[in-house]
């Protein structure tokens, strides 16, 4: 299996984020990667690869120009404002607001192009996300030319971000620009499955109307746990889009055999779809052992999701989401691996 993983994306280093009322130390780090990558790169079946750089074009078929565009300028509006550390939005167009117009003013454009307050942003995130995106962009060129299967160690993560604004850590929806990618080389249909704790509520709204794109999620009750305002299951696509999004959530303390019944679930729905291709968004933090997560599945649980996913039987990117338990990550993302190599 071709590993597709960039040094670049280790640019993207904050310090500090906000959770819980405080400024304290941020959980998506670079070391996320490293640790991945150790472990990835032990499997004899895995083969890192080195990666083309595919451009800016594919990622503006999926996110807006002038997002993408903020997003490089960060840095030096941040400078120019004199501020240091990482830049955080503190204000949003809520409801009755107007969003037909950009702010001139960096706060006013932070809180525009983001919905929450929990995602550092630096001058160095931009270049990170671009190559983290690059990585699922050659991920799913691998599926073009041929491969059964691919893994993007995408990080900084993706499935928060929509096409014009960022959240929950993610900048580029690395999994939506893939499957827009795979749609542009000639696949009639692809299903992007994520099987990460929290719902994936950028892909989902970036494919919520179309046809071409089946969107699948399992997490967390969107009542109890984050982003809180998307993945109910009553949420199932609108007009062209209609019947091909489906989300599962489930309780927190969940466990394997719930989680599993919820995959098999999806996994029929993608049968039905019949997809050319398979995206797994694809986040650990499901683990027990997970800081910022409340699901029950344990490390020996790890083979048999990765087994389960490879029962689609469908030509399949796995692109990194998330997972917060560093020491942990390699290991679990690696058994996943290994049970869906193997299976
Ligand atoms: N006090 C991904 O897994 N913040 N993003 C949680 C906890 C948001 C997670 C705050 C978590 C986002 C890609
Ligand atoms: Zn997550």
């Amino acid at each position: 299996m071709k590993l597709f993983f960039s040094p670049d994306q280790l640019a993207h280093n904050p310090q500090k984020e906000i959770s819980d009322g405080a400024l304290v130390d941020a959980v998506e780090v670079p070391m996320r990667a490293e640790m991945v990558f150790d472990a990835l790169t032990k499997l004899p079946q895995i083969d890192h690869v080195p990666m083309r750089d595919l451009g800016r074009a594919p990622i503006e078929r999926v996110h807006d120009h002038d997002y993408v565009s903020f997003l490089e300028q960060l840095g030096e509006l941040w400078a120019d404002a004199g501020r240091e550390g990482e830049a955080f939005p503190f204000v949003w167009p809520g409801r009755d607001f107007r969003t037909d117009k950009v702010p001139h003013h960096l706060d006013g454009k932070l809180g525009f192009y983001s919905f929450d307050a929990g995602t550092p942003l630096t001058g160095k995130t931009y270049g990170a996300a671009y190559a983290s995106a690059q990585s699922a962009l050659n991920g799913a060129q691998a599926l073009v030319q041929g491969e059964q299967a691919a893994f993007a160690l995408c990080r900084p993560p993706g499935h928060h971000a929509g096409k014009n604004y960022y959240g929950g850590y993610c900048f580029f929806n690395n999994a939506a620009v893939a499957a827009q990618y795979l749609r542009d080389q000639g696949a009639a249909r692809v299903s992007i499955f994520d099987v990460d704790y929290h719902h994936g509520n950028g892909t989902q709204a970036i494919f919520y109307d179309r046809a071409d794109v089946q969107f699948l999620s399992v997490h967390a009750d969107p009542l109890e746990e984050y982003p809180y305002f998307l993945g109910h299951a009553d949420e199932c696509g609108v007009g062209e889009g209609e019947g091909h999004t489906h989300n599962y959530p489930l309780p927190l303390g969940t466990e394997a055999k719930a989680f599993k019944a919820a995959i098999e679930k999806g996994l029929a729905e993608i049968d039905r779809f019949d997809p050319d291709y398979l995206i797994i968004s694809l986040g650990v933090d499901f683990f027990e052992g997970d800081p910022i997560s409340q699901f029950k599945l344990t490390h020996a649980d790890m083979p048999g999701i990765g087994a389960l996913l490879k029962g689609a039987g469908r030509p399949t990117l796995l692109v990194m989401e998330g997972g917060y338990a560093v020491d942990d990550l390699g290991r679990n993302v690696a058994a996943l691996i290994d049970g869906f190599l193997r299976s």
